[in-house]
């Protein structure tokens, strides 16, 4: 099977470009910002419209939360969850590239089949179906960092050099998706904000973004609302952490590939402030 990427979702993650906008559409119950927002294939059909409109480049769908203590759900309940709103988003016209974010290789395989483009994985590659499912489909491939599962990460997250250990988590991590058959050029690498790690964990990472890009892969960070953003505010409520989390955003730019957001037109007016700035400078 042939997949379109060396074309669309190549060009959105071409390194050395300024980052590109994924915009996210939940299709859980329960995910920590917009759980319940999409529950209808027609609903996730308007809000993937809706982020193309605001300037999104990417769309990211998922159907299973990975808020720290989320319950786990099995593969046909993802399924169920994704297959039919990545169908309407298709169906309603929407072409932009387009990922599963799902750990599991049967998610992906349907989701692909579906119309989604790349895979999304928030588990790195442990999978060895999904490693082989992307082999296969020679799709893009996400993958990110996490240390534990959704279910324990933030207990007490622990690094002796969270950089230096993050780094060679997504070295293997590489070596472990391009040895089951993905293509190098495929992969990019996230280092996970949020999935078992502190503040001081994080910050750390996103300030050593220019070395993670050191490891030849485009990069992809995701910040938006997340509790990081919570705890340097003091925003408890996540819908109102937009304004916080574009200054991040407007600074990460320069460092990554794409950036994963809620709101995207948001996002899209603080990138444009912050390239001006830079240029006028
Ligand atoms: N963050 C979330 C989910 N998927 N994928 C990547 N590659 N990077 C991330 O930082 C990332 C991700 C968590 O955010 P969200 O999807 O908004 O919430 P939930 O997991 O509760 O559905």
């Amino acid at each position: 099977m042939t997949r379109r990427w060396l074309l669309d979702p190549a060009r959105a993650i071409a390194v050395g470009q300024p980052a590109g906008l994924m915009g996210i559409i939940n299709v859980t119950p329960d995910s920590f910002s917009d759980g319940g927002r999409h529950a209808t294939p027609a609903a996730a059909a308007e809000a993937a419209r809706a982020l193309v409109a605001a300037g999104a480049d990417w769309l990211d769908v998922g159907g299973e939360s990975t808020r720290p203590g989320a319950q786990p759900v099995d593969a046909e309940t993802e399924i169920a969850r994704v297959v039919p709103a990545i169908a309407a988003i298709r169906a309603a016209g929407v072409r932009v590239p387009l990922s599963v974010d799902t750990s599991k290789g049967r998610v992906a395989e349907a989701a692909l089949a579906a119309g989604a483009d790349a895979i999304n994985d928030i588990g790195g590659g442990r999978d060895p179906e999904l490693l082989a499912v992307a082999a296969r489909a020679r799709c893009p491939l996400i993958l990110m960092h996490m240390q534990g599962t959704p279910q324990t990460m933030q207990l007490a997250p622990r690094y002796q050099d969270v950089v230096g250990e993050v780094e060679e988590a997504l070295r293997q991590a590489l070596a472990r998706a391009v040895a089951a058959g993905v293509a190098e050029q495929a992969i990019v690498l996230d280092p996970g904000i949020g999935f078992g790690k502190t503040r001081a964990h994080n910050l750390a990472l996103l300030a050593a973004l220019p070395r993670l890009a050191a490891l030849g892969r485009p990069l992809l960070v995701g910040v938006s609302r997340k509790s990081l953003i919570g705890a340097l505010t003091g925003i408890a409520e996540p819908a109102q952490r937009d304004a916080a989390s574009h200054v991040a955003h407007a600074l990460l730019a320069p460092h990554c590939a794409l950036l994963r957001v809620h709101d995207v037109a948001g996002a899209r007016a603080a990138l444009r402030v912050a390239a001006a700035l830079r240029e006028a400078a």
